[in-house]
């Protein structure tokens, strides 16, 4: 995108945070629920189809300026990021990456303009860091696939048109190599929704259990129609998806930084404005120390992602060291605010619930370690650095 429309875009996105997102959060955060009304609107701007090529319906952004736009959404409460997150990134992304020609004409186009929204199943009861350890089936019965087994913490399940589900569809093959990536329409008979989890933070973001009772796909629906890939698909999507994530905890950075800032300006005490004294004033500077450090990180991946090198390496490490960043700006933003830090109508409170999560969902910080080490191994190995 040319910078003159992408900073049209940016702009945009920044007026619809301050005039319409930022003052729905108590009522998002009340109801558990964002407002249909604000769903429409993000259909309308574009938003569910920012990572989507430019030809199938979408904008087309490059990693860089998806993870900058998502950086400017998620200034606002990360839960109207959730609305569209699936879409944009996990949820979709299988098809953009590995899917057929037929596979991306039949959903992308729907998927850009939010008329379809996806979620990506792949967590189970029994399978979360050791993704490989899955055990739903897909078995295979002529033409088609029956699918059983239960999915876990499914974001955007209960809103979601499609799900790209993960499941083992070769029975001789153990481990990784005999999983498959599905393309599952919602309404698919067999397939059921568990009750709605109740979560420590992020209230409006849906998750819920996916059941497939003998779900029915054709073979087609396998992501690029070989069966067997769908693990090196989700890798994929999650590598993607980290460097995602990294925008979403600067957002929230950005915003806790400046309700320290300027509670830090207004309050005073012993005579004067607390962000007077050093012990404050240490606090704001480790706070934008770690955002200007993830900022740093942030762009160098996604640049070298969009220079289509490698990034299992450096999107865990960025996943890893945004994800704990925010965690330390939440909570230096609590301690600067002091009792109102603890106060639901100061906001911060809410943020320091919702950016729990960061640490954990795709892949926890402890997964980004062994990713890290491992993928340093690999490259020693051949030599690399
Ligand atoms: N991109 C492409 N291919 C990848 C890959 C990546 N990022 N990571 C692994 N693969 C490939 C490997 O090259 C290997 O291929 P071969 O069999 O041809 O050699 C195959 O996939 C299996 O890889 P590996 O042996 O590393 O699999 P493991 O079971 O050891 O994977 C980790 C371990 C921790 C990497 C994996 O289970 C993981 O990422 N877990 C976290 C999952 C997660 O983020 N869950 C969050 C919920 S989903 S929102």
């Amino acid at each position: 995108m040319d910078t003159e429309t992408f900073d049209l875009l940016r702009d945009t996105v920044r007026r619809f945070v301050a005039e319409r997102l930022i003052p729905a959060e108590d009522e998002v955060e009340a109801a558990d629920a964002v407002p249909a009304a604000i769903v429409q609107e993000m259909r309308d701007l574009g938003l569910f189809g920012l990572s989507i090529p430019e030809s199938y319906g979408g904008l087309g952004l490059s990693m860089l300026e998806e993870a900058r736009i998502i950086r400017e959404l998620t200034r606002a409460s990360v839960v109207f990021r959730s609305v569209i997150g699936t879409t944009v990134g996990i949820g979709s992304q299988g098809i953009v990456i590995d899917g057929t020609e037929e596979q991306k004409a039949t959903w992308l186009p729907r998927l850009a303009t939010g008329e379809a929204i996806s979620s990506f199943a792949l967590t189970e009861p029994g399978a979360g860091s050791d993704a490989a350890s899955i055990a739903t089936v897909a078995v295979r019965d002529g033409d088609n696939y029956r699918l059983r087994g239960t999915k876990r913490y499914i974001t955007n399940a209960p809103r979601a048109t499609v799900f790209t589900v993960m499941a083992r569809s070769e029975p001789d093959v153990s481990g990784s190599g005999g999983i498959s990536s599905f393309i599952v329409p919602a309404d698919t008979p067999g397939i059921s929704l568990g009750r709605p989890d109740k979560k420590m933070g992020q209230r409006g973001a849906l998750t819920c259990d996916v059941i497939f009772d003998d779900a029915i796909v054709p073979a087609s629906a396998i992501i690029g129609g070989v069966p067997g890939r769908g693990f090196k698909t989700a890798m994929k999507v999650l590598d993607r998806g980290r460097v995602h994530i990294a925008g979403v905890a600067l957002g929230m950075c950005d915003r806790l930084i400046d309700e320290s800032l300027r509670y830090a300006r207004e309050r005073k005490q012993f005579g004067q404005p607390i962000a007077s004294f050093q012990l404050i004033q240490a606090l704001l500077a480790d706070s934008k120390t770690d955002e200007l450090a993830t900022t740093a990180l942030m762009e160098a991946t996604a640049r070298r992602f969009d220079e289509g090198k490698n990034v299992s390496l450096e999107a865990a490490a960025l996943k890893y060291f945004s994800s704990e960043a925010v965690g330390r700006v939440a909570d230096r933003a609590v301690q600067i605010l002091g009792g109102a830090g603890y106060m639901a109508e100061y906001k911060v409170e809410r943020f320091y619930r919702d950016v729990r999560l960061l640490r954990i969902y795709e892949g926890t910080s402890q997964i980004q370690q062994v990713i890290i080490a491992r993928e340093m191994m690999r490259r020693a190995d051949r030599g690399e650095q």
